[in-house]
């Protein structure tokens, strides 16, 4: 970096006066500046290598300290190739390869500067070489070209950090789709030298595909499947690693009034990822994992594979907030969904909740409101509710249970001849109602998607089932009112 350039960057800092941390010069006027800059000038010709650590690496979603130093030093990083059965999803087995023993690998934080000695491991009872393409190295191959490691040896390579930003590092052995594909990556932080502003809360979220020879869901040890990779169509979309991986117990946390920040990284290996976060706005993201605060008030930001995003945001109000691919078919039915849970006080003021429910019918049929008694239902007789309920089917059913009933292998279990629903009618009402999820077995195949619960009446959902119940082929039965009231009444 020329001296030109620095005088350029410490203004542009001044000019926006952007709190950083470390920085020693509070700049108000242009002589200030212009010494100020000279004087830095000066300490960076200086900037010599001094002393040596190793570093620290975490697993994700935790993210190593901020870096302290205000100078280069050499930093020692050891990290270990693995390849080893885990856990994709419940029931879901893979044989992972990794960068220290989990999906993604290991965090990696130096300086703007350091040099770093990296010291690559490929365990004894691996059965591939691998190596290391770290996006932050200024070399061939990103290092890989000097860092293919047998199994049951070692390598070591150097590198200055010259340029600050979130890295991406992946394998790059041929074939080095399926290296990444099996979930050979993770993120090198390169702070810059004046360091990021402090915020409350750092976490380290990886987005990547799994290519499996069973559909999503399938139990059971699954394969890659090239196939699947080459025609880029994944069956998995995850967070770090597995579906669930930040979710439940496994979110991340955060407290009413903390500032938080995101460093995202897309693996791909194929797809590009619009980073969300349902229910909150990011104050400031980082486009691409460069070091400039470049945007501001961002719903969604675009990831590309090989590619990452800082983002940053104030939490304001408790609850639950999903992190998402916002292409959400990869959100709801291919795990690419995490969780961050806010806790404290409700902010009314902010956000109120729900405030009243209403009963609401569109024009010409009038608006209902629940006060008093509710308007009487008509009683229709056996073959009148069938006929009501096949027209509700088709219109709240039929797009995903398709309008034969047949539904689609792999995604939409059948309602015709379900052996799941005839066992247990009264079952079939509260997944109506409450929607349902997780794993279930159909007629012999397993399904595990995400079906919403259904706004309607008790007598429209009465009137649907019993429908259900005496179509398809489907022998009879006959659902009430009544039924679905009382289900409706267990779950409060
Ligand atoms: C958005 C798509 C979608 C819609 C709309 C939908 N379902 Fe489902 N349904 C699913 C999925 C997915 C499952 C499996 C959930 C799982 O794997 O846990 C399911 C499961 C079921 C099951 C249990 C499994 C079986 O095949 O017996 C029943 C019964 C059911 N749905 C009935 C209905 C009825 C009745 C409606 C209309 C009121 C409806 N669904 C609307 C997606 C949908
Ligand atoms: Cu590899």
């Amino acid at each position: 970096m020329s001296t030109q350039n620095l005088t350029i960057d410490l203004g542009l800092i001044a000019m926006k006066n952007i709190p950083r941390t470390r920085n020693p010069f509070r700049f108000n006027s242009p002589i200030l500046l212009l010494s100020a800059s000279l004087i830095f000038t000066a300490c960076q010709a200086n900037e010599e290598i001094r002393g040596e650590e190793s570093a620290v690496l975490t697993h994700a979603p935790a993210v190593p300290a901020s870096i302290e130093r205000d100078y280069p030093t050499k930093v020692i990083v050891e990290l270990e190739t693995t390849e080893r059965v885990g856990r994709l999803a419940d029931g879901v087995e893979y044989t992972f390869w990794t960068f220290g023993g989990e999906v993604p690998g290991k965090f990696i934080r130096v300086r703007e500067g350091d040099l770093v000695e990296f010291h690559l491991n490929n365990r004894p009872d691996s059965k591939m070489p691998h190596n290391i393409d770290l996006h932050a190295v200024t070399g061939p191959g990103g290092g890989a070209a000097s860092s293919f490691t047998a199994p049951g040896k070692g390598t070591i390579f150097s590198f200055t950090a010259l340029n600050p930003g979130l890295f991406i590092y992946h394998c790059a052995t041929a074939p080095v789709g399926m290296h990444i594909a099996n979930g050979m990556y993770g993120l090198i932080l390169v702070e810059p030298k004046e360091g990021f502003p402090p915020v409350d809360r750092e976490y380290y979220v990886m987005q990547s595909e799994f290519y499996t020879g069973g559909a999503y869901g399938e139990g059971g040890l699954q394969p890659f499947d090239m196939g699947k990779a080459l025609l880029e169509t994944p069956d998995y979309v995850v967070f770090n690693g597995s579906v669930g991986s930040l979710t439940g117990d496994n979110a991340i946390v955060a407290n009413v009034g903390e500032t938080v920040r995101l460093f995202v990284g897309n693996a791909g290996p194929n797809l590009v990822s619009s980073f969300h976060v349902i229910g909150e706005i990011f104050d400031i993201v980082y486009v691409e994992g460069g070091t400039v605060a470049n945007q501001k008030n961002v719903q969604s930001t675009v990831i590309p594979a090989g590619g990452s995003a800082i983002v940053e945001f104030r939490v304001d109000v408790p609850g639950t907030f999903l992190l998402v691919d916002h292409s959400i078919f990869r959100a709801f039915n291919k795990g690419a969904l995490g969780m961050l849970t806010v806790h404290g006080e409700q902010q009314p003021e902010i956000y109120s909740g729900l405030q009243e429910e209403q009963v609401y019918l569109p024009e010409g049929g009038g608006i209902q409101e629940i006060q008093g008694e509710e308007m009487p239902v008509p009683v229709l007789s056996g073959a009148e509710k069938i006929e009501e309920g096949g027209r509700l089917y088709s219109q709240n059913c039929a797009a995903c249970h398709q309008p034969e009933g047949q539904g689609i292998a792999g995604a939409f279990p059948p309602l015709a001849g379900s052996d799941y629903l005839l066992a247990d009618s009264q079952r079939a009402i509260g997944i109506v109602v409450n929607g349902l999820s997780g794993p279930i077995v159909v007629n012999g195949e397993t399904y595990n998607g995400v079906m919403p619960g259904v706004l309607l009446s008790d007598s429209d959902i009465a009137n649907i089932l019993t429908f259900v119940l005496n179509s398809f082929g489907n022998e009879d039965g006959e659902i009430f009112a009544e039924d679905v009231a009382r289900v409706r009444a267990q779950r409060h």
